[in-house]
């Protein structure tokens, strides 16, 4: 039985408080589905939303949230292809027109269309959400929903990126950004891949849980007096790692990568810092053959591929479970920078 009203943080204006507040449950249209949402992570992605960090609008009222994790209570008279009870996950590209030329080549995340949950279209920060039928992740039953929250985002997102970064097993990537929540899965896809990670971040809190993901080297850019020279000098030949994958929340790494990247290397930007520029130096681009990229989500089958290195066991990042009712304190820590790994919401708290 689906209630009338639910528990749900809702922003109200952008830079303003958050109100948690009972609201009503809303009802699936024809192609969409309802979910009972148990947990979901808190990305980073909706702080920037909060603080109105980027140039594309918000809706107002918003409930945020994109990494909602539960089962499935409701649906439209055109969804067939899952069932009431069935496990189902609400990612950022809540849905997508399914017919322009990026939907039919799989790259829907560029659709002019894309309904964004949490940021275009209510999210997961709520106890019942709505997903296009067509793109919530399917779960299957053995996979526990506190645990896969943060891979409906963050882990769909590094493990594009890698796929983005063009490396191999055995070659080494950079990650900037390792400690927080798309680092620390990044590490983890790395490892279950074969690709050697170097993972850098301040503070010895989260250079203590890459080094118990398994990350290769670390490097405090806090501390370090040269983050170049000593990316490079992490590397087998010091010549420096393939590939770069940019997920922190400032600007100054996006210019670094350039700089310790090998030749021949990508550079993958995913962080989303307010204001930032990507700038290189032509001469070293051209003469070191550097490929720079943005990477943004993944497809749905790049959903289905990510959620199945968890099932298998291979990816496990470390999280801690809080009330949603507490949402402002996990905003609050993630501004501060304090937050090693992921906070998952318990929407029933
Ligand atoms: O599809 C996409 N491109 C996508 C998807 C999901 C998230 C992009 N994002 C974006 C978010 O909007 C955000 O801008 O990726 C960024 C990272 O999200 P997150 O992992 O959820 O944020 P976090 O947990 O706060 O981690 C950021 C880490 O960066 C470190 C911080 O210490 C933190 O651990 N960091 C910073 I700030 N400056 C650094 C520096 N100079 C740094 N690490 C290394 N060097
Ligand atoms: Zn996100």
């Amino acid at each position: 039985e689906v209630p009338k009203t639910q528990w749900a943080q809702v922003l109200e204006e952008v830079g303003g408080q958050l109100k948690y507040k009972e609201i009503p449950v809303p009802t699936p249209g024809p192609d969409e589905v309802l979910i009972n949402v148990k947990y979901s992570g808190v990305c980073h992605t909706d702080l920037h939303a909060l603080k109105g960090d980027w140039p594309l609008d918000v809706k107002i009222p918003l409930v945020g949230g994109h990494e909602g994790a539960g089962v499935v209570v409701a649906r439209g008279q055109l969804v067939h292809d899952i069932e009431i009870g069935d496990h189902a996950g609400i990612k950022w590209l809540n849905g997508s027109c399914l017919s322009c030329s990026f939907c039919q080549t799989a790259d829907e995340s560029l659709c002019p269309k894309a309904l964004l949950s949490g940021y275009t279209v209510d999210g997961t920060f709520q106890q019942y959400a709505i997903g296009k039928a067509a793109h919530v992740a399917r779960l299957s039953k053995d996979i526990p929903l506190d645990g896969v929250a943060p891979v409906l985002c963050a882990g769909i997102t590094v493990y594009k990126g890698l796929k983005e970064a063009n490396v191999k097993a055995g070659e080494t990537v950079a990650i900037v950004g390792a400690g927080g929540g798309l680092g620390s899965l990044a590490i983890q896809y790395c490892k279950a891949m074969g690709i050697r990670a170097i993972g850098i971040d301040g503070g010895d809190e989260k250079r203590a849980m890459c080094d118990s993901l398994g990350a290769d080297a670390f490097i405090d850019f806090t501390k370090s007096k040269d983050v170049v020279k000593d990316v490079q000098a992490a590397t087998e030949d010091g010549l420096g790692p393939h590939a770069v994958i940019l997920l922190a929340v400032a600007e100054k790494p996006f210019q670094q990568a350039t700089e310790y990247v090998r030749p021949r290397g990508t550079v993958v930007a995913i962080g989303l810092p307010a204001g930032a520029y990507l700038k290189a130096e032509v001469f070293s681009t051209v003469v070191k053959m550097i490929s720079i990229k943005g990477s943004y989500v993944g497809n749905r089958k790049d959903t289905q591929e990510a959620l199945d290195f968890y099932r298998r066991g291979l990816i496990k990042a470390p999280y801690k479970i809080i009330g949603l009712s507490e949402l402002p304190k996990v905003f609050d820590l993630m501004l501060a920078g304090k937050i090693a790994g992921r906070y998952v919401l318990d929407t029933y708290k």
